[in-house]
């Protein structure tokens, strides 16, 4: 019997791109599963938009207790809910991050993705069920990189805890196509952002911080290297090509990119300029932003996505930019009004 709609597993569903995602495949017609991490406060704040729909349209999204780090329970979930595509997203992502926790970041960022494989080949051996599985790889790969722009075949040289742990997922994912036939392929992503970006990110912390300097609510922004250089693109447009992999009959491993780099600093000044103000007024360097190893530029080539997915981005840097600092300058406002009312206590601690 063949069923009504798609069913799929998203895991990190509560990240950025989980939760565009999940808009974008519940607007396919999907019935979409979410793993969540268990958390002493919420942490749906990006997905509640769509939760709460589902009681006002009936949009079948369901989420799930689950961890990277918990084997057994990604098994039972994949037995339980038989995806027909899973998208795996959740990761230790900050890169930072993983300089100070390298042992937790390859259990979750690494080893995690073997275990959803495992999970995926058993049910695919014992009930001849077929998963097709996306794996969210990284430019963060291409590191020291060996040429300019990066494109499938340019070698790894990861720089990072977080880019070995990612350069591990993504060659087991390739060796579990290899090797048992399975339907897997890697997006090979360049950095993506947008108003739902982790505030610790560049982007977004340099978007918030310009905002609040604005209203008056912040008066300096502390930063690191202003001169590394990244492929920026908009994650709204990136899911597509996701979803656009596991579409095909036979799985590939594709760069998903804009092909323009900017630098940090050009990010300020355009972020800075939108509200009228010019950034050298306000940022100030921290070596405590500086990383151990640092990848310089990033420069993707997409051309393989364009040609074999029909994938194109649509949102170009200035626009990114723009659209980033109108969000948070409403979060802003917001921010202001509640500060005017006496209410600092309600705001989220920073
Ligand atoms: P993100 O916002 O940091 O989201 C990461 C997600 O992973 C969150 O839902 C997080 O849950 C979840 N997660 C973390 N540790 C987990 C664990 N132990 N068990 C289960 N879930 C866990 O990242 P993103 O920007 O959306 O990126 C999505 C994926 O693409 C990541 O794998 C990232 O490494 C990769 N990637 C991102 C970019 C980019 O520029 N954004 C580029 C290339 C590749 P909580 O909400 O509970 O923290
Ligand atoms: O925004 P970032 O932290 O992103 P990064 O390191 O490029 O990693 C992101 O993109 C990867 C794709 O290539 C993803 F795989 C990864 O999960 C993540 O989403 O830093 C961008 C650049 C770096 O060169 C960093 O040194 O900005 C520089 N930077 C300068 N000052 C800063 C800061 N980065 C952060 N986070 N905070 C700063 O104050």
């Amino acid at each position: 019997m063949t069923r009504p709609t798609k069913r799929a597993l998203v895991t990190g569903i509560t990240g950025q791109d989980g939760s565009y995602l999940a808009e974008f495949l519940l607007d396919k017609g999907y019935e979409v599963h979410g793993l969540v991490r268990r958390s002493s406060t919420f942490g749906t704040q990006r997905i509640e938009h769509l939760y709460r729909d589902i009681h006002e349209v009936e949009r079948p999204l369901v989420l799930h207790h689950g961890d990277m780090a918990d084997g057994n329970g990604l098994a039972r979930l994949i037995r339980e809910i038989r995806p027909d595509e899973v998208y795996n997203l959740a990761a230790q992502s900050h890169v930072r991050v993983s300089f100070d926790q390298p042992t937790y970041t390859a259990d979750v960022t690494a080893v995690g993705v073997l275990r959803l494989l495992e999970a995926i080949r058993d049910l695919q051996d014992a009930a001849g069920y077929q998963i097709r599985f996306y794996q969210a790889s990284s430019s963060e790969m291409f590191g020291k990189v060996a040429e300019t722009p990066q494109r499938e075949t340019t070698p790894f040289h990861p720089r990072s805890p977080y880019g070995v742990a990612k350069l591990y997922a993504h060659w087991i994912t390739v060796n579990y196509r290899e090797s048992y036939g399975l339907h897997v392929s890697c997006g090979i992503l360049f950095n993506h952002e947008s108003p739902r970006r982790g505030e610790t990110f560049v982007t977004r912390k340099i978007t918030r911080a310009a905002t609040r300097i604005k209203l008056g609510l912040q008066s300096k922004l502390y930063l690191g290297n202003l001169d590394a250089r990244r492929d920026w693109g908009f994650a709204g447009d990136y899911v597509e090509a996701m979803w656009l992999m596991l579409q095909q009959d036979t799985p590939d491993d594709y760069v998903v990119a804009t092909d323009a780099t900017f630098s940090v600093r050009e990010f300020c000044e355009q972020a800075f300029g939108r509200l009228g103000l010019d950034y050298r007024d306000f940022v100030a360097i921290d070596q405590r932003y500086f990383r151990p190893a640092e990848v310089d530029l990033l420069l993707g080539c997409s051309d393989k996505a364009r040609g074999q997915l029909g994938w194109q981005p649509r949102v170009s840097f200035p626009e990114l930019v723009t659209l980033m600092v109108d969000a948070d300058l409403e979060l802003a406002r917001r921010e202001q009004v509640l500060r005017d009312a006496g209410l600092n206590s309600i705001l989220p601690l920073r």
